[in-house]
């Protein structure tokens, strides 16, 4: 397996987690790839997504379905600033994967975490395992404990 692979594995295992990575045979880099490689809706797909809250000025992750797209304004007002889509020079230094595999936990900087309430209807959801071609199936509320995210609406 892919050391980052690997390590989002052993992550999930320290986390008490019996969730398996999988490392397909074609891309999982965006949400519609991914939901045709493992054969689920583009809704089951999480989007691991960074923006930076201003203030403070810091990098925070929000687990979104595949199916949904942030409002920024909303979600931003929700949490007491602004958002804005984080560049893909800090997705890789604030998560230490690049875009297209950034996964939902075991990042190099520990981020306040959002999670998609959309995501809670499915008994389970697939999340990228640190490349884009890794993946792993899970239900939305253990990936809600893990991560110790907050459940939001982020339409
Ligand atoms: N492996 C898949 C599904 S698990 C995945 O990682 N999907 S994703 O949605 O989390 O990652 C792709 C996302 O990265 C896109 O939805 C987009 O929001 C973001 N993105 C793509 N290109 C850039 C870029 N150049 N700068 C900032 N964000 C980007």
């Amino acid at each position: 397996m892919h050391p980052q692979a690997e390590k989002i594995q052993q992550a999930l295992q320290a986390a008490g987690c019996a969730a398996q990575v999988r490392e397909m045979p074609d891309s999982t880099r965006t949400a519609v790839e991914a939901a045709q490689a493992v054969g689920s809706t583009v809704g089951q797909i999480v989007k691991s997504l960074v923006f930076v809250l201003d203030p403070p000025g810091q990098p925070v992750l929000v687990l979104v379905s595949g199916s949904n797209r942030v409002n920024e304004a909303a979600l931003g007002a929700r949490l007491g600033g602004t958002l804005r889509k984080a560049d893909a020079t800090l997705v890789q230094q604030a998560t230490g994967y690049a875009i297209g595999g950034v996964p939902p936990l075991a990042h190099a900087t520990p981020l306040p975490t959002y999670l998609d309430e959309d995501l809670l209807q499915y008994a389970e959801i697939w999340a990228a395992a640190g490349t884009p071609k890794a993946v792993f199936p899970i239900d939305p509320s253990t990936l809600l404990r893990i991560t110790g995210a907050t459940s939001v609406c982020v339409r």
